[in-house]
């Protein structure tokens, strides 16, 4: 709990003009490999089952084939091997926030980006001064068990006034019924695991779902 209560003399650089957008949630190379012939421009690879060079093996071949993409892939959690591979950032937990060293992370160049499910857990994250906020979840879940209440678009809209001109990143229970009404919201970035790898057609679904993003998004309203 120590290093965010020291005032950081850095701030993590941010992702380029081009929102975020659609960023889906993967769980292998596999899928990565799958997803980015679809133009997706983020991704984030969430490895929970494997370690040593298994790990390390999905990690670096995804670092590899999304830099040959061009597409900005975040690891999540596994910070030490990201910057071992040079990944564009690494995602974080309120609870890696304390065991991961955060200067590291930043003296690599990587980009980071948080978790968040609350009023409180934002103004934590704030402190680090992250490239992005994830925040959620919006909708009722499947994909993770968290304590947290669904917050719903209102209370999305109430939080994005207070983090006004930071780039955000919604999550939780998003899919074809609800994201034509969240890309209205003008979030940066809208997360989604199941609605994409549990889909029919995860590549057409994800294309499709692109689509409407480019097709609603307004200009990225945040300014470097
Ligand atoms: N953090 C908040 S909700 C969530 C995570 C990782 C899971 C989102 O999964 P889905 O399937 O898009 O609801
Ligand atoms: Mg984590």
């Amino acid at each position: 709990m120590v290093q965010h209560m020291t005032q950081l003399h850095y701030s993590f650089p941010r992702c380029g003009n081009l929102p975020l957008g659609l960023y889906p949630i993967v769980d292998s190379f596999q899928w990565v490999e799958k997803l980015l012939p679809t133009g997706v421009t983020t991704l984030q690879l969430r490895i929970k089952n494997k370690d040593g060079s298994a790990l390390e093996k999905e990690i670096r071949d995804s670092i590899a084939l999304a830099t040959h993409y061009k597409t900005r892939l975040f690891i999540n959690d596994a910070w030490e091997l990201a910057i071992r591979h040079h990944a564009y950032g690494v995602h974080l937990g309120q609870e890696d926030l304390n065991n991961a060293d955060i200067e590291k992370i930043y003296n690599a160049g990587l980009r980071l980006g948080i978790s968040t499910h609350s009023d409180a857990e934002i103004t934590h994250a704030l402190l680090f001064k992250p490239s992005y906020l994830a925040f959620g979840p919006v909708f009722p879940t499947t994909s993770k068990i968290i304590a947290a209440v669904p917050q719903g678009l209102e209370h999305l809209k109430r939080h994005q006034q207070r983090i006004l001109n930071y780039p955000l990143v919604v999550i939780g229970g998003i899919n074809h019924t609800n994201l034509a009404d969240v890309i209205a919201t003008n979030v940066n970035g809208v997360a989604m695991i199941s609605a994409i790898t549990h889909a029919e057609d995860p590549i057409a679904t994800t294309k499709k779902f692109l689509e409407m993003f480019n097709k609603q998004a307004q200009p990225n309203s945040y300014s470097p």
